[in-house]
């Protein structure tokens, strides 16, 4: 007999009373949940909507733009923006800040997302996600500048996203630990099956693109070759290796059994800072997993602790399990001697 499964909207009602999570934030979390529900109807059907190539456009990566890049950002946009709380929105795929007020007050949201993350997955039919990241302005705002959005991760009121897999998940914290949602055909619900999610504190299994190893750092190449020896090298035992070029699908899967993902800055990347960007994919996924019981390093610092320098700035990212990356951090102090 299968049990009654609570619906996103209770749930919410119930993280009301207990995280004290207000009406706006639901509202918002709601209309994140809609984009989600479109995105992931675009996606199934991408291939009779003729809708899975690529634009003439580039976004403010220098990344061509998949036309779902575009379908996505538009989707995440029009339903952000109904929430009279949010004051402005930042997404991967625009080079400016959208300003919804002229004059944001404290208490006012401030809405990062990526809105399809790992996109290239598309045409091939693998796991793609959206993420979303949300902070609550401390202050009334004097002037509307690109510098009001840069605020350290630690600030999050609310982070998640939407892993488009075999079935839509939607995993969110508003700092209360972490609770995954399954999109339910038909009836368009999202039903609460994956509640506090929890990292185990050990884990044998390590996520990172191998074909950069020539461009790693000393303490990165230390770390992957002692995995790679086994039960024969220093770490006494063996591991396995996950690389799925989606960061949504590497965090659910490390959610859900655990292990660490490296996207370090190296050798090839260390002109931009790294390749993922610190305010809507490191800075979300950072509050999360920490929020699991995990740990979200650069390597040598606290992502969360990061004062961002700009909008659409890149950053190292190697987070998990927090033994293992604890281990990665010890590397890089051995390195700093
Ligand atoms: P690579 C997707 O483009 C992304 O931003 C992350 O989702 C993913 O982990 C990474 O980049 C994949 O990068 O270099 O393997 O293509």
């Amino acid at each position: 007999m299968t049990t009654e499964r609570q619906t996103l909207r209770k749930f919410l009602l119930q993280e009301q009373e207990k995280s004290g999570i207000g009406q706006d934030m639901m509202l918002l979390l709601e209309d994140i949940a809609t984009s989600c529900r479109i995105i992931a109807h675009q996606i199934r059907n991408g291939p009779f909507l003729d809708i899975l190539g690529t634009t003439e456009t580039s976004n403010v990566q220098g990344e061509t733009q998949k036309q779902l890049d575009v379908i996505a950002n538009d989707v995440f946009l029009s339903h952000c923006s109904n929430c009279a709380r949010v004051a402005a929105l930042v997404s991967e795929e625009i080079d400016e800040v959208i300003w919804l007020k002229d004059a944001p007050k404290k208490g006012d949201y401030l809405v990062y997302f990526d809105p399809l993350d790992g996109s290239s997955n598309l045409n091939v039919n693998l796991s793609v996600g959206s993420i979303f990241s949300v902070v609550e302005l401390e202050d009334d705002l004097a002037e509307l500048s690109n510098e009001a959005v840069l605020i350290k991760g630690a600030k999050q009121i609310c982070a998640g996203y939407s892993l488009y897999g075999p079935s839509t998940s939607l995993v969110f914290s508003t700092g209360q630990g972490v609770n995954g949602f399954t999109h339910k055909i038909g009836s368009g619900e999202f039903l609460l099956t994956f509640p506090d999610m929890k990292l185990p504190e050990e884990t044998e299994e390590f996520a990172i693109n191998a074909s950069r190893f020539r461009s790693w750092d000393a303490p990165i190449r230390r770390y992957v070759e002692e995995c790679i020896d086994g039960e024969d090298g220093v770490r006494g035992k063996s591991f396995n290796m996950r690389w799925t070029a989606s960061m949504v699908a590497e965090v659910h899967r490390i959610l859900t059994r655990g292990g660490v993902f490296l996207y370090p800055k190296d050798s090839a990347n260390a002109h931009m800072g790294g390749k993922l960007r610190l305010l809507y994919e490191a800075n979300p996924m950072g509050f999360i997993v920490e929020q699991a019981g995990g740990r979200a390093s650069t390597g040598t610092e606290r992502i969360l602790d990061v004062q961002p320098t700009g909008h659409h700035q890149r950053i190292s990212v190697v987070l998990g399990c927090k033994a293992e990356v604890e281990v990665i951090e010890s590397y890089f102090a051995d390195e700093r001697g």
